[in-house]
């Protein structure tokens, strides 16, 4: 094709022919341009955004997926993560992937119901059982219609759920915790959401909201009395520094959401989403292995650096909390049927 371009080209006149050959040397420049802008343009940049420390499991699952996708995908996605709310604060990412400002961050409930609040029942304690409740839940029927509606409703798809953990309280000075009449009074740092301040005040507690980034100072310097997060994420965060006392309330066994602005993800080929797919799913399974095993190995190691690790009367905070989002306006919210549908997942 290029050959008879050319050759109409051809003129016999002198002028002719200078301007036939500067046409063909800027063809083939140009040809020989197109292989990488074609390239370049192809290449997919997925921003990562969490407020999570680099040590982290679910940060270091970003990294996972990132070399998985590069290794079924090479040279397709650039995926970049920017850990520790350096990109956008806690709490903004749902929002900036709505504005294109963002393709892929780690949700949590709460954060989609902030959006939809038919499904804070998902931010209630004591309401998923255990991990393995957990998967059911957001692998199963339910999770499909999760992801089905925040896509219609937020224009954010749900790639994939991954353990978070088991949330705990941790107090900077100790004290004799065994029901919630026992957390009266203590300052409790929750993430600044109304629907996880709702759940530090059903703990017993006085819920103070603040950045996950500032937590650490906080306890410090005595802003705070304490936090509640899974240990994995204490660790991390090296919460273990500033607090001497863990109380095993395991009101939230919680979950994160890798998930991606839909637009982005309705532009991809559909070879590339099962590949991305396919890497989000390796990922989580490393995070949610590493988090299993270390939340059973933690509470000794804790003990052995001089934290008292105590156990609370469950039932009492259970009973507790229970109740107080069934009489809460969040439950009138809950789309008939569905707390029925979530308990009876076995
Ligand atoms: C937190 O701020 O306590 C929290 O645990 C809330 C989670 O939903 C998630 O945002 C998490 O922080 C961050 O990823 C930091 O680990």
């Amino acid at each position: 094709m290029t050959a008879t371009f050319l050759r109409r080209l051809s003129f016999r006149r002198p002028a002719c022919r200078v301007l036939a050959s500067s046409a063909a040397l800027a063809l083939t420049a140009l040809i020989g341009f197109l292989p990488a802008t074609v390239e370049a343009q192809a290449k997919q940049v997925l921003r990562l955004s969490t407020p999570a420390v680099p040590e982290d499991w679910h940060v270091k699952m970003l990294y996972v997926f990132k070399e998985e996708l590069e290794k079924s995908a090479p040279g397709r996605f650039d995926v970049q993560v920017h850990h520790s709310g350096t990109l956008f604060k806690q709490g903004s990412e749902a929002v900036a992937m709505q504005r294109g400002n963002l393709e892929m961050a780690l949700l949590s409930m709460q954060d989609i119901a902030k959006q939809m609040p038919e499904y804070s029942l998902f931010t209630a304690g004591y309401l998923i059982r255990d991990v393995d409740h957990l998967n059911k839940v957001y692998g199963g029927p339910i999770g499909q219609e999760i992801g089905r509606n925040v896509d219609g409703k937020m224009g954010i798809h749900l790639v994939q759920a991954a353990y978070y953990g088991t949330r705990q309280v941790a107090l900077r000075t100790p004290r004799p915790i065994k029901t919630p009449a026992d957390l009266a009074g203590v300052k409790l740092r929750m993430p600044g959401a109304k629907e996880w301040l709702f759940l530090g005040n059903a703990l017993g507690a006085n819920a103070m909201p603040l950045p996950f980034t500032e937590v650490y100072l906080a306890l410090k310097t005595g802003t705070i009395d304490g936090q509640d997060n899974p240990l994995p994420t204490f660790k991390a965060a090296k919460f273990n520094e500033v607090s001497q006392q863990i109380v095993l309330t395991g009101h939230l066994v919680d979950v994160l959401q890798l998930a991606m602005a839909s637009k982005t993800w309705n532009g991809l080929a559909a070879d590339d989403r099962t590949k991305l797919q396919a890497a989000a799913a390796k990922a989580a399974r490393f995070n949610n292995d590493n988090r299993l095993r270390e939340e059973k190995e933690l509470i000794e190691s804790f003990r052995k650096q001089g934290i008292q690790v105590t156990t609370p009367d469950a039932e009492a905070f259970r009973k507790t909390v229970l109740a107080a989002y069934q009489k809460s306006e969040m439950a009138a919210q809950w789309p008939k049927g569905l707390l029925e549908r979530v308990s009876g997942v076995k």
